[in-house]
């Protein structure tokens, strides 16, 4: 179901018109509003007076996360702080976090482009919510929570932990969609399966999961274990939070909402705009937010966007499901080296689960990478032997993918640690 058909299936024409018309506005405003733009732009020597659409966005300053801890708190608001009637944050584990301050008509929007979420995946008001993304700062919980209203389906605020009583809540309740990370989603499959829990038996049909990096290969995996369709959902607390793009009953692509948030991709290293499918670093502007708008927010998130029609009708452009950070890179020997690399080997892999953590060290000035991965259950009470021979070649299978040496080490099933939230995949030793 297409929940705002006028504009999530608006001609292309018409739609660069209004995108023109908004971004108009909205340069105008933060140039009037906000000192932090009007200095960027001044140094650019652009005026809001000289972006006549979206051809002319290229002209404007770029924002990084820096400019926005620079300016913490309240440095980019475009209104006065009495309109604003929520406030949420990044987690801010690599410095100052960043705001994201709403006004009641961001707040509207917010539950709108999460309702647009939702029927994406044929969610409607006859649906119940368990809603496993924590409530807090992080925007995951509050935002799925408002879109579920929005559809009209009954939202359970359960947050994110307590898997016992994530999945006595599944069952007594009947929950038919599940909102968690997608590493969480498997984690509770884990412990439904140690329950004896039956999912096939339950009433759950589909989960939207996101907030960090996961594959189709991954996504196969929490299908076949929780019995559901499993959705890729994105955004981030910079733009709005989640509900800045989503996959549509095609899962094939997520769906850009950029009649709210215009996408470019750009060459990470020089800053000029790529082509349609040509992979580089997202970077969003926001049309239509009064409380912190923000101009060429600058992702770090690695994908490309593709512009061919959708079987579902809507117009909007699509982006490929991230492929990695450029913060996210790590460097081994002067060989570039993405987690999601990593990842996208072992899912080949028969007798691993696509649990994980890589492990870098320095030793006598030569970096180091360790892979530990765990086991199934199956390959765990093999012979030793048998495990050293798969360990062996998932180093040789991970060398022709990464083109450095790592060392695989396969572990006890469940013994890397769980995450309610975010998965931790990276463990860099080297500072
Ligand atoms: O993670 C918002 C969110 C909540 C999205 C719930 C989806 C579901 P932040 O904490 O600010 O916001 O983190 C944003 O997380 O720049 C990406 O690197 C990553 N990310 C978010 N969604 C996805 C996804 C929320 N579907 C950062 N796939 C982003 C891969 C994702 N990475």
């Amino acid at each position: 179901m297409i929940w705002d058909p006028k504009y999530e299936a608006m001609p292309r024409a018409k739609l660069k018109a209004l995108q023109g018309k908004r971004l108009r506005d909205i340069a105008k405003r933060v140039y009037e509003r906000v000192p932090f733009y009007k200095a960027k732009f001044d140094a650019l020597k652009v005026a809001p007076s000289d972006i006549r659409g979206v051809e002319d966005l290229h002209r404007l300053p770029f924002t990084t996360k820096d400019d926005m801890r620079d300016v913490y708190p309240y440095g980019l608001l475009a209104c006065d702080l009495k309109k604003i009637i929520e406030i949420h944050t990044s987690s801010g584990t690599t410095g100052k976090p960043v705001v994201d301050a709403y006004t009641r008509a961001d707040i509207d929007l917010w539950a709108e482009v999460m309702a647009r979420t939702f029927s994406m995946g044929g969610a409607g008001k006859d649906d119940i919510l368990q809603n496993a993304y924590g409530y807090g700062l992080f925007t995951g919980g509050l935002g799925a929570h408002y879109g579920a209203q929005r559809i009209g389906a009954a939202c359970i605020p359960i947050s994110g932990g307590n898997t016992k009583r994530q999945l006595d809540v599944m069952r007594d309740f009947g929950s038919t969609m599940l909102t968690c990370t997608p590493s969480y989603s498997l984690y509770i499959a884990e412990a439904g399966r140690e329950e004896g829990i039956d999912f096939s038996k339950l009433p759950l049909r589909f989960g939207f999961f996101g907030a960090e990096p996961w594959s189709d290969n991954m996504r196969a995996d929490i299908e076949d274990k929780l019995r559901i369709k499993a959705f890729d959902i994105f955004g981030l607390t910079e733009i709005i939070g989640p509900g800045v793009a989503a996959e549509c009953e095609h899962q094939n692509l997520l769906h850009v909402f950029e009649d709210h948030f215009y996408p470019e991709i750009i060459s990470p290293e020089t800053g000029e705009p790529l082509p349609d499918g040509e992979k580089g670093e997202l970077v969003f502007t926001t049309l239509t937010k009064e409380g912190t708008p923000v101009i060429r927010y600058r992702t770090r998130d690695i994908t490309y966007l593709s512009r061919e029609q959708c079987a579902c009708g809507r117009t909007h452009v699509k982006m490929h499901r991230i492929l990695g950070r450029t913060d996210d890179m790590l460097i081994i020997r002067g060989v570039n080296v993405f987690p999601s690399q990593v990842e996208h080997v072992l899912v080949t892999i028969k007798g691993v689960e696509p649990h994980y953590q890589l492990i870098v060290e320095r030793v006598d000035n030569l970096d180091t990478l360790e892979v530990q991965v765990e086991m199934t259950e199956d390959l765990f009470s093999d012979e030793l032997k048998y495990i050293e021979q798969k360990e062996r070649q998932i180093e040789h299978h991970l060398r022709e993918a990464l083109l450095v040496h790592s060392k695989v080490k396969l572990v006890e099933p469940k013994s890397i640690a769980r995450s309610e939230g975010k998965a931790k995949r990276v463990i860099d030793n080297r500072a």
